[in-house]
């Protein structure tokens, strides 16, 4: 008996893998058993359970097949565990929220959920699984991993349009992610300077015509409210909170967040943001009734900005109402979600993690696209977390890769494989030029340097080939075999970018990337030309060499002017595209080729590298990684988002090299007032430090004026003796 179990054990597992190649589903079901045999379709079906179940997932499945209420040979039963229709199979539900049992058999379909959710997921994988030609003999036994699983749409910069949501909230559901939490950043009635405001008629209107998508597709939408740049802990203000979630009920909805992070000043008191949660929790939430669980976002989101013994997170700890959630970043704002990280802070918060994943949002390197795989996720961190969100890019489109491979993650932790659900996620964002897709993102992955320190893996497949190439170049050998493999991959860079374009997969998406499209393809065409440049070289054919190079220079300035055109946010402008692997090849082989050029014909090329000589000049571990620009001869730091701590004696600045009088400056630390702690001051050496008067502007940015030596270095510093609080949002200096 025990080795026939075993005989059939194997055959289900080696079957699984064949069905698993047929038909991708998404998120990957916790237990799959099928045997080889398949049916046809049944053209037409009779439903049984109709009335008591979920009417979501009723309708949901009757879009699915054309419905006889004769048909005798196929019947499909559905419903909830209770429900008449499907009593008899209740032992096979798994007993976990959000559960369902699916059985294609020969002659019926089984749909029964733990709850409504549950059947409507089954509807869901069902609806995958007949995307096939044929129907397997299946039985599927599923449910969530995590409770809360979804999006938070939480970033700076542009919100999501009205429409980029609508396709959002069907996503959700075709991948049975359950929560939407809406937070961006720039709606001025969800922050400062009017969350105490009620929205205005017509943006009312479009949150209620949301929530009511986002029903059809059972998909929370939670609304939240970020008072802390502004708030009193006076009665008043309570109540204007209060009020502005009772106005949000009337629009339809029924799940709430307050969010604390990226404030400094009076918002900052665990007691009393405990104390106000508390209250809405005890005063509105649980009155209501049909309102679920509160979540908070505290200040200290992060392990790295904690301070124990400060009390922040053990004070929420124990003074929250244990029903409410807290949400956490991670060891750091952008980070890896780890089991220590995990068992760290739920200690302190005496409750599992809210997760609020800071990827594949990009609001602090605007100028990139993140594409790549969503790893870096604990596939043991099963009983941890109490939701998984993840912070988008303002592109919607764009960061369905990433929001399907999150789905999977948080659906199905221990089986979560991110390699492969990358391939899948393009393939169901991109079904018709998936080839294309695949080589777009995998060449647009990392960010580039950023204040966070958070990079990701790109151009992975391409990365040796190239640091071979550029090795042979360099002692001038040729392997015709890498400089092939080396033409190839441009020339796929030129041909994605071409197909991309043209395509009519998702039009959306497609104008969402197109300046990245734009530059991705005069990227690969200066790649491609400088492998010909190479050629020349070798062939000491000067003639062909200077109108190569002539060539290339010309695609430069036109790259130069897409980023100088296209996506102009005032934080990261510019469009950068194959900026860790394709982009330096191209430039370090710019840089030896012309060298090269210049000892064998004796003439000098002008520099086609991107390449400034100035550097950031901070003690401040926040400040010390941000990345610096350089245009039109003014050099500036990539502004910050979030509260910047700068301790006494700490400063924020730039290295000008070599040395040069500055034409004008001009700082923004988003306060009111230029502070007293602060001074700005410039220096030959970093050593001897001279003042440098300014005075406010209008828009609150301190401006200096000219200074008629040559400095080296410009700082703001605190003088004070006591750390203080400030953002950083713009540092910029104009150079002769
Ligand atoms: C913000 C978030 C922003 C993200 C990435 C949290 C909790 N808050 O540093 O709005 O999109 O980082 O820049 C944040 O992550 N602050």
């Amino acid at each position: 008996m025990k080795s026939k179990l075993f005989i059939l054990s194997i055959l289900v597992v080696t079957l699984q893998a064949v069905f698993a190649q047929r038909t991708v589903i998404n998120p990957l079901p916790q237990t799959i058993s099928t045997t080889v045999d398949n049916i046809a379709k049944p053209k037409d079906v009779r439903i049984v359970g109709k009335s008591d179940a979920d009417i979501v997932a009723v309708n949901l499945l009757q879009s699915l097949f054309s419905e006889s209420n004769n048909n005798k040979e196929y019947t499909i039963y559905i419903g909830e565990k209770s429900d008449r229709a499907v009593r008899k199979f209740r032992k096979h539900i798994p007993n976990k929220a959000e559960g369902y049992y699916l059985s294609i058999e020969k002659d019926k379909i089984v749909i029964a959920g733990h709850d409504e959710r549950g059947t409507y997921y089954g509807v869901q994988t069902l609806k995958q699984i007949m995307e096939d030609e044929m129907l397997p003999i299946v039985t599927i036994k599923d449910y969530p991993d995590i409770v809360a699983r979804g999006v938070v749409e939480g970033f700076y910069g542009t919100p999501w349009t009205f429409d980029d949501r609508v396709r959002q909230l069907k996503f959700y559901g075709d991948n049975k992610l359950n929560t939407y939490i809406y937070g961006p950043k720039d709606d001025p009635y969800h922050r400062s300077p009017n969350w105490r405001e009620p929205y205005p008629a017509d943006e009312a209107k479009a949150i209620e015509e949301l929530v009511d998508i986002a029903n059809q597709n059972h998909v929370d939408f939670v609304w939240a409210i970020h008072p802390g740049l502004d708030i009193k802990w006076t009665n008043e203000d309570r109540d204007f909170l209060m009020d502005k979630f009772e106005a949000m009920y009337q629009l339809g909805v029924r799940a709430f967040a307050v969010f604390f992070d990226d404030i400094s000043g009076e918002g900052v008191n665990a007691e009393k943001q405990a104390q106000l949660l508390n209250y809405v929790d005890d005063n509105f939430i649980k009155v209501k009734g049909d309102v679920i669980p509160l979540t908070l976002c505290p200040t200290e989101y992060n392990k790295s900005w904690t301070n124990i013994e400060r009390g922040y997170l053990p004070t929420l700890g124990s003074k929250l109402n244990p029903s409410t959630n807290i949400m956490w970043t991670g060891d750091r704002v952008i980070s890896d979600i780890d089991t220590q990280g995990l068992e760290w802070v739920n200690k302190h918060i005496e409750r599992n993690a809210y997760i609020w994943w800071n990827f594949p949002v990009s609001d602090y390197v605007r100028d990139h696209l993140l594409m790549g795989p969503a790893y870096g996720l604990d596939t043991e961190a099963n009983d941890l977390m109490s939701g998984f969100m993840t912070n988008p890019m303002e592109f919607a489109e764009a960061s369905k890769v990433a929001i399907y491979s999150v789905a999977n993650y948080a659906w199905n932790i221990n089986n979560y494989d991110w390699m492969a659900t990358w391939e899948n996620a393009l393939k169901n964002v991109m079904p018709n030029n998936y080839e294309a897709f695949r080589t777009f993102s995998i060449h647009n992955a990392d960010l580039g340097p950023n204040g966070h320190g958070y990079r990701r893996d790109e151009s992975w497949e391409f990365k040796k080939t190239a640091h071979t190439y550029l090795q042979n170049t360099k002692i001038g050998e040729s392997d015709l075999n890498i400089s092939q493999k080396v033409q190839q991959e441009f020339m796929k860079i030129i041909m994605a970018a071409r197909a991309l374009q043209n395509s009519k997969d998702n039009d959306a998406l497609i104008e969402e990337i197109t300046p990245w499209l734009k530059q991705f393809s005069l990227l690969g065409e200066s790649g491609l030309a400088t492998t010909y440049l190479q050629t020349a070289l070798m062939q000491n054919d000067k003639n062909t060499f200077d109108k190569l190079y002539n060539h290339v220079k010309l695609v430069k300035e036109e790259m130069y002017n897409i980023s100088n055109t296209l996506n102009q946010n005032p934080y990261q402008p510019g469009v950068k595209t194959g900026s860790l692997v394709v982009e330096p090849l191209i430039d370090s082989l710019l840089v030896e080729l012309s060298k090269q050029y210049t000892e064998k014909f004796g003439e000098q090329l002008p520099s086609l590298a991107n390449y400034t000589p100035h550097l950031i000049y901070s003690n401040l571990v926040q400040v010390e990684k941000l990345p610096i620009r350089y245009l039109r001869k003014v050099v500036s730091i990539s502004p910050m988002l979030e509260v910047l701590q700068i301790p006494a004696g700490g400063y924020v600045g730039l290295e000008l090299v070599p040395a040069q009088a500055i034409v004008n400056t001009k700082i923004n630390i988003g306060l009111d007032e230029f502070p007293n702690w602060a001074a700005v001051q410039v220096s030959k050496d970093g050593e001897n430090w001279t003042d440098y008067r300014g005075e406010l502007n209008q828009h609150k940015d301190w401006i200096g004026g000219k200074l008629f030596k040559e400095y080296r270095y410009i700082r703001l510093i605190n003088t004070s003796n006591e750390t203080q609080e400030s953002y950083l949002k713009s540092f910029e200096v104009k150079t002769e």
